[in-house]
Formats: C-alpha cells, sequence, structure tokens
C-alpha cells in the first residue's frame, strides 16, 4: 500500500519504520518540507532501525492510498487542509492524536476520515526515538464517508500490532480524553512522573467527578468510580512515563490543552455545566504557556 505519514516525530517514525518493515511503500511529510526523512528507533526490546524515506513527494502523495497523521492535535488542521487538494478524493487520512475537536475543524474535507488513539509510548532522546511500550491502536469511522474503511485495521494490524477497529470509536475517544484530561495537567502542576500521582487521589476524584457529568450529557455516560479506576490503571501501567504535555512544558512547546481539557470545558459550558478544578488546571497550563517567552528570554533560549 502506498502510503504517506504526516508528521515524522516520535510515534510518526515508529510507524514509517513498520509500515516499511511490512513492504509498504511509505513517505514522510514534515511541515517544513524537506526531500527525506530518517526513522531512526529502537524498539521496546532494543532492537535498533535506521532508515531513511523519501519526503513531501507531492507526485506519492497524490496516489497515497492513506495518509498517516500523528501531529500533534494543535497542528492536524492547517496541515491536513493544505494537503486535501492534492491528496485523491478516496484517500482516507487517519488522524492519531491526543485530545478531540479536530474532526469539527475538519468537518468540510472531501476525503474519508478516519479517527484513532493510540497507547504505544515513545519518546525523543537525542536523534533517537525510544520505542518505549508496546500498546493498542483503536480506530474508527470520523465522518460517514469512512464507514466502510475497517480493512485499514487490518492493514495497520500487521505492521504495528495492536490495532482494533471501533464502529463507534467516540466512546474510545472520550475515555482517553477523560483520562488526558486529568493526568496530563496534573503532572504539569507537580513537575512529577504519573506514578507520583498515586498520592494525589482526593483531587483525582473531584476531577473523575467532574468529567462524568460532561461525559453523561454526551451520551457517553460512566460513573465517576469507574473513570477514577481507569485513571489509576493507567497511572499504574505507566508510572516511568513524562507525561506528553510535562515534556512540552519542560521543552517550552505549546502543548494540547486547548484539545484535551480545552475540548472538555467547551463541551461543559454547551450543556451549562461549570467545572472549577478542571477550570483551574486548563488556567495553570494556559498562564505556563504565556510565560514560556520570558523564561526563554531568562534563560537565553532562542525563541520559536
Ligand atoms: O497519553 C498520555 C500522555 O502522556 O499524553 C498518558 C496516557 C498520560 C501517558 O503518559
Amino acid at each position: 500500500m502506498k502510503i504517506t505519514v504526516l508528521g515524522c516525530g516520535a510515534i510518526g517514525q515508529i510507524w514509517l519504520s513498520a509500515l516499511a518493515r511490512q513492504g509498504h511503500d511509505v513517505q514522510g511529510w514534515l511541515r517544513v518540507p524537506q526531500p527525506y526523512c530518517s526513522a531512526n528507533v529502537v524498539d521496546p526490546q532494543g532492537n535498533v532501525s535506521n532508515k531513511t524515506f523519501i519526503a513531501n513527494d507531492p507526485l506519492f502523495l497524490a496516489e497515497s492510498q492513506l495518509l498517516l497523521v500523528t501531529l500533534k492535535a494543535t497542528q492536524v488542521s492547517p496541515a491536513v487542509k493544505n494537503l486535501e487538494s492534492v491528496l485523491p478524493d478516496d484517500c482516507p487520512i487517519l488522524l492519531l492524536h491526543n485530545g478531540m475537536g479536530t474532526l469539527e475543524e475538519l468537518k468540510g474535507m472531501t476525503q474519508p476520515l478516519l479517527r484513532g488513539i493510540t497507547t504505544h509510548a515513545a519518546m525523543r532522546d537525542g536523534t533517537v526515538i525510544k520505542h518505549v511500550a508496546n500498546g493498542i491502536t483503536h480506530i474508527g469511522p470520523g465522518n460517514r464517508k469512512s464507514a466502510l474503511y475497517s480493512n485499514i485495521a487490518d492493514t495497520l494490524h500487521h505492521a504495528l500490532p495492536d490495532v482494533a477497529w471501533h464502529d463507534n470509536i467516540r466512546a474510545a475517544c472520550w475515555r482517553k480524553l477523560a483520562v488526558n484530561c486529568i493526568i496530563n495537567p496534573l503532572t504539569v502542576e507537580y513537575d512529577c512522573q504519573n506514578g507520583a500521582l498515586r498520592a494525589h487521589a482526593a483531587q483525582i476524584e473531584i476531577l473523575s467527578e467532574e468529567i462524568s457529568w460532561v461525559m453523561e450529557r454526551e451520551g457517553q455516560s460512566i460513573p465517576s468510580d469507574n473513570l477514577k479506576e481507569i485513571v489509576f490503571d493507567v497511572i499504574e501501567s505507566t508510572a516511568a512515563n513524562t507525561s506528553s504535555m510535562l515534556q512540552d512544558v519542560r521543552a517550552q512547546r505549546l502543548t494540547e490543552i486547548d484539545y484535551i481539557t480545552g475540548f472538555l470545558l467547551r463541551r461543559a459550558r454547551a450543556h451549562g455545566l461549570a467545572l472549577p478544578e478542571n477550570t483551574r488546571l486548563f488556567e495553570l497550563i494556559k498562564r505556563k504557556e504565556l510565560h514560556y517567552d520570558r523564561e526563554r528570554i531568562g534563560a537565553g533560549l532562542p525563541g520559536t
């Protein structure tokens, strides 16, 4: 299959090398155009794979049978809209990112949209991508045109298992959103790895309760105790992780807060609900982002 991977960060590089290993014809697509991109990945067993791929080839893009988008939520819409006119009309676009709200931004797209979330854990270490832990990628239809593309789950599963198809992917997205609304900003507040959140059970309980109110109104009902259990399971299974949001804050990059807690608060507002603790965390992260520049100047770091 001919596949373009848009976004060549940690998750993008893992997919590029896994798909190429499976015999697919792949190219990378970088927001700052380059003729080549490399995937330098150490898998969870310690095996190293270092490959170079062609990148930003419009002819390849025009023949692609899948566009796999591994950008952060904040970058997805402008980057995807930019490729719309070159991509074949029937080329499915799979959005793989934390948070929600991009499907709404891409509502008018010609191509079929698929939505996915993944629990594969990967991080950049210098020029190397460490695929820290295998996980599951859940995918499903993101618009009406994409319901017939469940075969893509099979193709992707053979390259980087596990991949599961869900007719109702929104339910899986909401559960992942709930986990990210709790773990990501709290790790920033306490500047800690995920495991250290075990000490903040009371705060997690309040956040779970607020989120469960919104999920109920959204038709995704889940008792707040179950939500809390899911969050504690993730805290245990990712105890040694530095959350993506804390990595962003430490590197003074824009976080995905607008698509995580921001999306939750927008839905809460639509239902007339107030979520004080989630609002406080949202504002805390926004304040951190606002102060990046000053900290950069203070630390003598170059601007973005
Ligand atoms: O998805 C994550 C993230 O860091 O963004 C969690 C589940 C919190 C794991 O670190």
